[in-house]
């Protein structure tokens, strides 16, 4: 499953964005570090299920009424403080956590209501902007350190006659998340010593960056748009590339009404309606939220999510199915599952994906929607519905 972290100063909303987003029952507080041990759970992209283009629509239970959510796994670590890559605040050992972590989504307290450390000072007061920079250092500083641990084992190695530079750095790379196609796109943009001997610590926090940009890209989560003041957002998104205003706060508070029956609400809605009998204050409180989702068109929560795997890292939805008529299982179910695959990925890579079983028996693929078959080759789009013939189906 496709991995997305949420890192950041403490204090900014990480576990609240986590609650929201899993509805599993974690601790929120208004004081750094009340997260300690990382929470992993299960959340979900969202994007337009394919059983619209059918008659009805289709029983999966992650398809409502033709929005469909894809599963990808959420984990929620320790804030990070500055020097965390040398031990500062609860220290780097939930930067390991992020090691798996295939894009990160660095929720920041865009109302400058928190300082560096993640304690409470006057909203405004703080530049969140600080925000966007040190959590990118520290990641980098930390890949940094890992690689100089690994130095002097290749060192070590270059005295042998076999010894291959390449290789060497290549396995100390996928030891941190890179693929061989990262290390060999980070090698090509990086003018680099061939001695491992030569190379000063510089030389590996370059190496370090380039690698941490593409295997942990990072989109920020402007969280508590609610109060942020005006410009604070603004700064945001010219200090980083990819930015999502959000309210994390305010997300809860949906998804919990929704919950309770209180209002009619599917994660990604960029509006609510009240669907049972409320209290006034309660009734305030939505419209309070009712206000800030119209301004950001939503809370932010699936946008972020979205940003981060369809926007960031370009994925695409396809679905595997065995019956092109009728687009179901073997069972009936009617699109039973789906799948979040590189852009360009092909038939033969969602049968691997399915199965390494079905990927190795591969024979051919028929495009459910055209209901024709497709080369080996062909490019795959999202939405698809594709049937894969295997020796081993
Ligand atoms: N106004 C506002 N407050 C929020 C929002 N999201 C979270 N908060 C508040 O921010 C405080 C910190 O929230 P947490 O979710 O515990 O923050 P965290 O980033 O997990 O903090 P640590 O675990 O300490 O790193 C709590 O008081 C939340 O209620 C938001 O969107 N708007
Ligand atoms: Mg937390």
């Amino acid at each position: 499953m496709l991995s997305v972290a949420l890192a950041g100063k403490p204090n900014a909303g990480k576990s609240t964005f986590y609650k929201a987003a899993t509805r599993a029952d974690v601790d929120i507080g208004n004081y750094p570090f009340t997260t300690i041990d990382a929470n992993r759970g299960v959340s979900h992209v969202r994007t337009h299920c394919p059983c619209l283009d059918l008659d009805a629509r289709c029983d999966s239970d992650n398809c409502r009424d033709g929005k469909r959510y894809v599963p990808i796994e959420l984990l929620d670590v320790a804030g990070l403080v500055p020097g965390a890559h040398e031990g500062k605040g609860l220290g780097n050992q939930f930067l390991d956590e992020l090691m798996n972590a295939d894009v990160i989504l660095n929720v920041v307290d865009a109302s400058g209501g928190t300082n560096a450390e993640g304690e409470p000072v006057e909203v405004g007061s703080y530049d969140p902007v600080e925000d966007v920079e040190f959590i990118e250092s520290e990641m980098d500083l930390w890949l940094a350190g890992i690689i100089e641990r690994n130095w002097e084992g290749i060192e070590r190695q270059s005295r042998s006659p076999e010894f291959d530079f390449e290789d060497a750095l290549s396995e100390t790379l996928t030891g941190i998340g890179a693929t061989e196609y990262d290390v060999a796109a980070v090698l090509r943009e990086l003018e680099y010593e061939p001695d491992p001997m030569a190379w000063e610590d510089e030389d590996r926090e370059e190496l370090a960056q380039l690698v941490r940009e593409r295997t942990k890209p990072i989109v920020v989560v402007a969280n508590k748009a609610d109060v942020a003041p005006e410009g604070n957002i603004d700064a945001l998104e010219e200090a980083a590339d990819r930015v999502v205003p959000a309210t994390a706060e305010g997300e809860l508070a949906l998804r919990s009404a929704a919950d309770a029956g209180a209002i009619e609400y599917a994660p990604g809605d960029e509006e609510f309606t009240i669907a049972g009998d409320l209290s006034e204050a309660q009734r305030d409180g939505l419209d309070q939220i009712g206000s800030v989702i119209d301004e950001w068109d939503g809370t932010g929560v699936q946008a972020a999510l979205n940003e981060a795997v369809y926007g960031l890292l370009e994925r695409i939805t396809v679905y595997p199915v065995q019956n092109e008529t009728h687009w179901s299982d073997g069972q009936g179910n009617v699109l039973p599952d789906a799948f979040l695959l590189p852009t360009a990925s092909t038939p033969k890579d969602l049968a691997f994906a399915v199965h390494s079983d079905i990927g190795e028996g591969y024979l051919h693929a028929v495009d459910a929607r055209e209901n024709r078959r497709i080369g080996e080759d062909h490019e795959l789009s999202e939405g698809d519905v594709i049937k894969i013939v295997s020796t081993a189906n």
